[in-house]
């Protein structure tokens, strides 16, 4: 063991082999270490800082990513505590960051520990996964420092200077031993750190990149808290009534939940446990459909708005269109799920229920015209749901009775193992023929589509099943569609689209994505979707292997190393590609199917809001906003391929 500058007792062996533990296994701490595991890093530090915000004691955090990747994290709040903690021997504050799990012992009483990003692990992990770290404290009148080197303390804290102030500000970076990389994106700090200041009302928050010569930076502070977050969701889409309904509750469990109607066919519901996002639904989200669909129900029968005759509305009918997100605080929360991110708490679901009785119910009958304009949109989508449920009966009888159920234009692989299946949908016959003849028939099949594809953002289900489109799509996926998607029986484990690199493919592309993130979303998340890449030019001569470049940036990387050998580029031939379909079956291959040389994108939903509101932009009825978009053509690109 190493020797320190200050001497260490039994519980400080423990701290040494707990930290060890952690760069041993980080993904086990912080997920993974990948950039999602550094952004991690960073949640956990300023989780710290919103704890004591919810406290009451913060106001602001300051976030900058400084040059190298540096990062730091400043609060205004009471300063983490400087004096010696009783059992450790050494002060609170260094103990926060030395001892795994030290987190709550310090917290005061403010009811509910909710840090901890998707994990929960705190400052210590970060410590142990950071080449240094550095602490600054000011308090009771007094600055105080304290530094360490992967989680070891180097100088343990001490007195620096005075202050008149309070709060705590934290430097880092991030260990290049332990990350793949340890380089931030900027956007998705920023999205992080709205979404955290919509759930913590009043909270300032202001990220700033000053790795680069012009300076970025937002700030972000919502005095309306969830209403301003629906709000912000709902900015590009046509709201049916003027401001959201706002819930709130206070008890065992705090439950907060703000609510508006849109004129668009999906459902958008986020759901947070103690900040954190559950991807996965669970007890809250369950409690909260289950008072709605009960709550409407109710009033409809209650004003005759569903007759005697009538059987009730469904859930699914009573979600249509509607934005919501639903924020509790659980003193102990249990996470299941294959991720992590499903509350499993079964005593939240009645909490919620509550909440939605007690505010939800009255508001209805004080707000009659807002009550029937919902409904009508309910009582319709309840017709189209019926309708939707005979087009799929009969898509389901016509192709039972087709003795091959698959698609006459898809030409399929001969292996009907679906890990090694990939199934290209293609745009265009030409393109499509050269696929066909290009692929590698094992294991990869062809879909070629053509004509006008429906823009399933502008429809209701009954037109979806049986248009004559999509349901080639559908049928060769084989997983079914909507709630009935089941990712198990997928046919192909990857499914690529595969379009031009213009204008057109990237709208398919685009119309293709929605489809599968509205109808198949389990395929998205499953992470089965991708984007062929196609090249954009060829670079040849005689004697050398002609180069294939993907973008801009790869055909002037190749313009210099060529120069560097001493090959000019007046010298070679540039051909640039306008489509799939002038590249011949070999070409096709070689570039973009073969999986030796190919890149594929991975299409994933890291950012499910993010996804919505490009695909609200991209898709639906608001003419303007969508043409600012298109004109930010990086971003769309960059986006597109989250
Ligand atoms: C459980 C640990 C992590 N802590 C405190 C008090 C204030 C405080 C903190 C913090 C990150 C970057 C700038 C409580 C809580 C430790 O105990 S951590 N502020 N800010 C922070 O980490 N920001 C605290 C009771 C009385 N006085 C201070």
């Amino acid at each position: 063991m190493e020797k320190f500058d200050h001497k260490y007792d039994a519980d400080q062996i423990q701290v040494l082999e707990g930290l060890e533990a952690v760069r041993k296994r980080p993904g086990m701490y912080i997920g993974s270490v990948s950039v999602r595991g550094l952004h991690h890093l960073v949640y956990e530090i300023v989780d710290n800082a919103v704890d004591e915000a919810l406290a009451g004691y913060c106001k602001n955090i300051n976030v900058v990513i400084e040059p190298g990747n540096i990062i730091c994290v400043e609060d205004d709040g009471r300063g983490i505590p400087v004096g010696k903690h009783a059992k450790t021997g050494i002060s609170a504050a260094e103990t926060v960051y030395t001892v795994l799990h030290a987190g709550g012992k310090f917290g005061g009483d403010s009811g509910y520990k909710v840090s901890g990003g998707l994990h929960g692990v705190g400052a210590s992990v970060v410590n142990a996964l950071a080449e240094w770290t550095e602490v600054t404290i000011e308090r009771e009148g007094g600055m105080y420092q304290m530094t360490f080197e992967r989680g070891k303390t180097v100088k343990p804290l001490e007195k620096i200077g005075s202050s008149e102030r309070t709060g705590t500000k934290v430097r880092f970076l991030a260990d290049n031993t332990i990350f793949e990389t340890l380089e931030y994106e900027y956007d998705v700090l920023e999205n992080r750190f709205r979404e955290m200041a919509f759930l913590t009302k009043g909270l300032r928050i202001k990220i700033e990149d000053k790795r680069e010569e012009n300076t970025k930076k937002s700030e972000f502070c919502y005095e309306g808290g969830l209403v301003s977050f629906v709000e912000y969701l709902n900015k590009n889409k046509e709201k049916i009534h003027t401001a959201p309904i706002y819930i709130e509750k206070a008890g065992e469990v705090a439950v907060e939940i703000a609510m508006q109607y849109t004129t668009a066919y999906s459902e958008n519901i986020y759901s947070f446990v103690n900040n954190i996002n559950t991807i996965e639904g669970g007890t809250h989200l369950e409690g909260f459909k289950r008072a709605l669909t009960k709550i409407f129900n109710d009033y409809a029968r209650n004003k005759n708005i569903l007759k005697e005759k009538d059987i009730n509305l469904q859930g699914e009918d009573i979600r249509e269109g509607i934005t919501a997100v639903i924020s509790v605080k659980v003193k102990e929360p249990q996470f299941e799920g294959q991720t992590k991110g499903k509350l499993g708490n079964s005593e939240v679901t009645g909490f919620v229920i509550n909440a939605m009785n007690e505010f939800l119910a009255p508001f209805l009958e004080e707000n009659p015209s807002i009550a029937k304009t919902i409904l009508e949109k309910c009582v319709s989508a309840s017709r189209a749901r019926e309708a939707a449920r005979k087009a799929r009966e009969l898509v389901r009888k016509k192709t039972s009775l087709e003795t091959s159920t698959l698609p006459g234009k898809l030409a399929d692989c001969s292996s009907k193992n679906p890990d090694e299946c990939e199934v290209y949908i293609v745009e265009g016959d030409s393109a499509g023929g050269s696929a066909k003849q290009g692929r590698d028939r094992k294991f990869q099949a062809i879909l070629p589509l053509w004509g006008k594809m429906l823009n399933v953002e502008k429809a209701r289900a009954d037109k979806i099943y049986g248009n004559d489109k999509l349901n080639p799509v559908i049928v060769a996926v084989g997983g079914g569609i909507g709630a009935e998607f089941d990712v198990s029986k997928i046919r192909y484990g990857k499914v690529i689209i595969m379009a031009d690199a213009d204008v057109d493919g990237a709208h398919i592309r685009t119309l293709l994505m929605t489809f599968f993130f509205r109808y198949m979303r389990p395929l998205v998340e499953n992470g089965n979707v991708y984007l062929a890449q196609p090249p954009l030019y060829k670079l040849s001569k005689k004697g050398i292997q002609d180069i294939y470049c993907y973008t801009d940036d790869d055909l002037a990387r190749n313009y210099e190393e060529l120069e560097k050998k001493g090959i000019l580029r007046d010298q070679l031939g540039l051909q640039r590609y306008k489509g799939l379909g002038e590249m011949n079956p070999e070409q096709l291959w070689e570039t973009t199917m073969n999986p030796e040389n190919r890149t594929l994108i991975k299409v994933t939903m890291d950012d499910a809001i993010e996804a919505d509101k490009i695909i609200t932009l991209l898709m639906g009825d608001e003419v303007e906003p969508r043409r600012d978009f298109i004109v930010d053509n990086a971003k769309y690109v960059k986006n597109l391929d989250i």
